[in-house]
């Protein structure tokens, strides 16, 4: 029997999101009534701390966490995560607090949950859709996509993508694990959860640009991700390259 998936908590991580975290509360309240949100914000200087106590002031669903600097959005979600598997929630889903993930598309991926141990949001797979994001930056995602497909192996199309849900016990399996405190953090989770034997399914999403706030994506982000997956592959290859050179020493170990 597998544990029950009722106690859904979405984890958002916030860096100057004034203008957007209302809005992604308000919708996922009304795409999935039970779940609970968590916003996880770095002592943000436009503000979007005091307005994420707000909501959780006016809604008992809505919980605010408070670091004290921007570390990275793999570092605010590991908190996250942490905070709510000690609650005891079920499920705990990623989501970008900017509208380029769309709380209306939740229900698809905790569907999915009921026969997977994580579900990736995918906007490559047949029926995902990228809307408005420039053709550099997409050109980044498929290219990092690949590139990270290529050096470790692992059939998933998105997998640098931040849409994500978990069972509570995959998270416990993979995150004293996890290093990576930039964009690779998606990379590193959905690989080490591979890694462990347990199954990943991608739903198709939209993706759509953020239309207020800016990203954060930045240069050296880019390049943590590409020196981790890069290094990450050398070392699964090397592996791979060391059994088949062991079964040809000795064909039947
Ligand atoms: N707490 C926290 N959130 C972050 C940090 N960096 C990015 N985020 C949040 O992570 C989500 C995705 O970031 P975004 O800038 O939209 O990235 P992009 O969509 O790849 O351009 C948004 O909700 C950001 O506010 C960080 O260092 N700390
Ligand atoms: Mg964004």
């Amino acid at each position: 029997m597998r544990p029950p998936l009722d106690k859904v908590l979405v984890v958002i991580p916030t860096y100057n999101e004034k203008d957007n975290i209302k809005i992604a509360c308000s919708r996922l309240r009304a795409a999935v009534a039970g779940a609970h949100i968590l916003i996880v914000d770095d002592n943000s200087p436009d503000g979007t701390g005091d307005l994420a106590d707000q909501l959780a002031a006016d809604d008992p669903q809505i919980h605010a966490m408070h670091r004290t600097a921007k570390n990275g959005l793999g570092a605010a979600y590991l908190a996250g995560f942490r905070w709510g598997l000690k609650q005891g929630y079920d499920v705990l889903v990623e989501m970008d607090a900017d509208g380029s993930h769309q709380p209306e598309q939740l229900p698809d991926l905790l569907a999915a949950l009921a026969t997977a141990d994580m579900v990736k949001g995918s906007r490559y797979v047949p029926g995902g859709r990228v809307v408005n994001w420039p053709k550099s930056r997409e050109l980044l995602s498929r290219g990092g996509s690949l590139w990270t497909r290529l050096m470790i192996g692992i059939p998933v199309r998105d997998i640098t993508g931040g849409f994500n849900a978990f069972r509570a016990a995959t998270l416990r399996a993979v995150i004293d694990e996890i290093t990576s405190a930039g964009y690779n953090f998606q990379v590193d989770l959905t690989w080490h959860v591979i890694s462990k034997g347990l199954t990943v399914a991608e739903v198709p999403i939209t993706f759509t640009e953020r239309e207020r706030g800016q990203s954060k994506m930045s240069g050296g982000i880019v390049v943590e991700a590409l020196l981790k997956t890069t290094l990450w592959g050398l070392r699964y290859r090397l592996g791979q390259l060391g059994s088949a050179l062991r079964r040809l020493v000795s064909p039947r170990a």
